[in-house]
């Protein structure tokens, strides 16, 4: 009889207790490379976050954050197979960036291909300085599918993001901090504490304004001028509206706070 195959290690670990959330993408040995049951395992972690969650802080085990799509299961895959692993992908990234709940990123080695996507798709980045940022697509033969046509063009611009993907560009936490792929860039090691201590401060800010920065502003971004006012009026209204609002901007006024 042969032996039992051994019991597959969970992707992802989520270390919750207070209001800061730490999921880690627990794939060193393949490099956080995603492959299905890692982005199911994000899907459900973001669908349902531990109670009391109002900020997350996301980061990779290992030598590097992520090394983007799994090539293992990409080989041979229809063209519909490719499309709904795309939505798929599309799906979770949009819950990871459209859920409500801010996401903080430590960045470091590899933020390439599905891993830069992955990144995209978080609030606040902070790069140490051993990140690099890459779109090896071109050289893999495939194509981006987890959003980067949208969120990094958007971020580095398309032409930008035309010449990273056609030559191959890998560029270093320094220039990724130039271009805003990262809003920090730390020493070596020291991703995870700096996002912890940003989202420690996030965490202090009003819930409801908070929700609406992450909600709101990147759909607000793509609305022409006048819905995208008319919106940010709406969203200033619901958020001014509520008891949170009144409280802070009495404490405020009556010097409780500075
Ligand atoms: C992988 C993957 C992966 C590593 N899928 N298995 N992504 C890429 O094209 C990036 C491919 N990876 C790399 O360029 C390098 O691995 C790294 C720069 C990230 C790290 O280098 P290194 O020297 O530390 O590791 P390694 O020796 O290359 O890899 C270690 C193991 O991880 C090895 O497996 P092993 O069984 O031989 O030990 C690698 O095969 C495995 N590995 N990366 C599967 N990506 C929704 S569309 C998104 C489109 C994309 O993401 S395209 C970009 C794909």
């Amino acid at each position: 009889m042969s032996a039992p195959s051994p019991t597959p290690l969970p992707p992802l670990r989520i270390d919750a207790d207070g209001p800061v959330a730490h999921v880690r993408l627990i794939r060193p040995d393949k490099r956080n490379a995603v492959n299905v049951d890692l982005i199911l395992a994000l899907e459900a972690a973001f669908s349902a976050p531990p109670p009391g969650t109002r900020v997350w802080v996301i980061s990779g085990e290992g030598d590097h954050f992520c090394a983007g799509l799994d090539l293992t299961e990409a080989r041979q895959r229809t063209p519909q197979e490719t499309f709904d692993h795309s939505q798929l992908w599309r799906r979770v990234f949009e819950k990871i960036q459209l859920g409500g709940i801010p996401v903080v990123s430590a960045l470091h080695g590899a933020v390439v291909g599905g891993g830069l996507e992955l990144a995209a798709s978080t609030h606040v980045r902070v790069a140490d300085e051993t990140a690099f940022f890459a779109l090896p697509e071109g050289q893999r033969g495939i194509f981006t599918g987890g959003g980067a046509a949208v969120r990094v063009a958007r971020i580095i611009g398309v032409h930008r993001m035309i010449e990273m993907m056609l030559t191959g560009h890998r560029y270093d936490a320094r220039e990724g901090l130039a271009l805003g792929l990262a809003h920090y860039v730390v020493e070596p090691g020291k991703a995870l504490e700096k996002a912890t201590a940003l989202a420690e401060q996030i965490v202090t800010n009003a819930q409801g304004t908070n929700r609406a920065i992450v909600t709101a502003l990147e759909r607000i971004a793509t609305m022409p001028p006048d819905a995208g006012l008319f919106t940010e009026s709406l969203v200033a209204a619901l958020v001014e509206s509520s008891g949170e609002g009144y409280q802070r901007i009495t404490d405020f006024l009556e010097r409780r706070v500075r």
